[in-house]
């Protein structure tokens, strides 16, 4: 009886370990809302997936020039510049996971992170309205995407394109937001959320404006909240999971 249930609770591993795909979904924007605010618990957020008022409970950055960043929960490169001209936002503070407060900045049409825990969910938060009204002016029909890449034939590079024929592009789950209202210098936020978080997950959040121009999109501060993180008895289980799988292999 042990060992089948053994057997079974392998199994049910088995397949988790195996199925490595993430689902992202966009879950809605905050327009003019609580975002200048972020990190003031006193103020509600409507959209905080782990409920502590607080956008960016596990990770929270801004960054500067092509700029690359490492905490305990992900890592992460601004494919981008920074542009001057930023309002005031709650300060991220230089405790916050290791993340030193840098000077406003944002980042241009890309921003890539990788997630170095497993988690059930992780809500991605990415600011957006940011600039000074000379800037903001020009700034409308903004709209985000979160995209998660794969790297299916173990090259080491990760969504490449036409690599697979018979699976299709290393790109995996992929959501797009609603386009914004137009810029009124007053921040907004954009939520994804990512189903099914694995260590090692690579994401990449592209920022789009809908308005014909070829000029990237500009994109402020990105939060990270999660649930469903496992604790450390059962990253020992699902190391046994692992394990038994390799076992039944043989
Ligand atoms: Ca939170
Ligand atoms: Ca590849
Ligand atoms: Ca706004």
């Amino acid at each position: 009886m042990e060992r089948k249930l053994f057997f079974v609770i392998a199994t049910v591993l088995c397949v988790a370990v195996a199925a490595q795909a993430s689902v992202v979904t966009f879950v809605g924007n905050e327009v003019d809302g609580t975002a200048a605010e972020w990190r003031t618990s006193g103020t509600a957020k409507p959209y905080d997936l782990d409920g502590d008022n607080i956008y960016g409970t596990t990770a929270g950055v801004h960054w500067t020039v092509a700029s690359t960043g490492e905490g305990p929960f992900w890592s992460y490169i601004s494919a981008g510049g920074q542009y001057g001209g930023f309002p005031a936002i709650d300060s991220l503070g230089a405790d916050d996971d290791g993340v030193t407060d840098a000077p406003g900045g944002i980042a241009l049409s890309q921003f890539a992170f990788t997630i170095n825990q497993d988690a059930a969910t992780v809500r991605v938060g990415l600011m957006h309205d940011i600039l000074a009204e000379v800037e903001w002016a020009a700034d409308f029909g903004f709209s985000a995407s979160l995209t998660e890449l794969l790297d299916l034939d173990g090259d080491g590079i990760y969504g490449e394109t036409g690599v697979d024929a018979e699976a299709g592009d290393e790109i995996g789950s992929s959501a797009t937001s609603d386009i914004l209202a137009a810029a009124n210098g007053i921040q907004d936020m954009i939520f994804f959320d990512i189903d099914n978080v694995y260590a090692g997950s690579l994401f990449v959040l592209e920022g789009i404006y809908n308005d014909g121009r070829t000029q990237n999109a500009y994109m402020g501060p990105v939060s990270w909240d999660a649930v469903g993180v496992p604790e450390p008895a059962t990253l020992v289980l699902l190391g046994m999971g692992g394990l038994a799988c390799l076992r039944r292999k043989k």
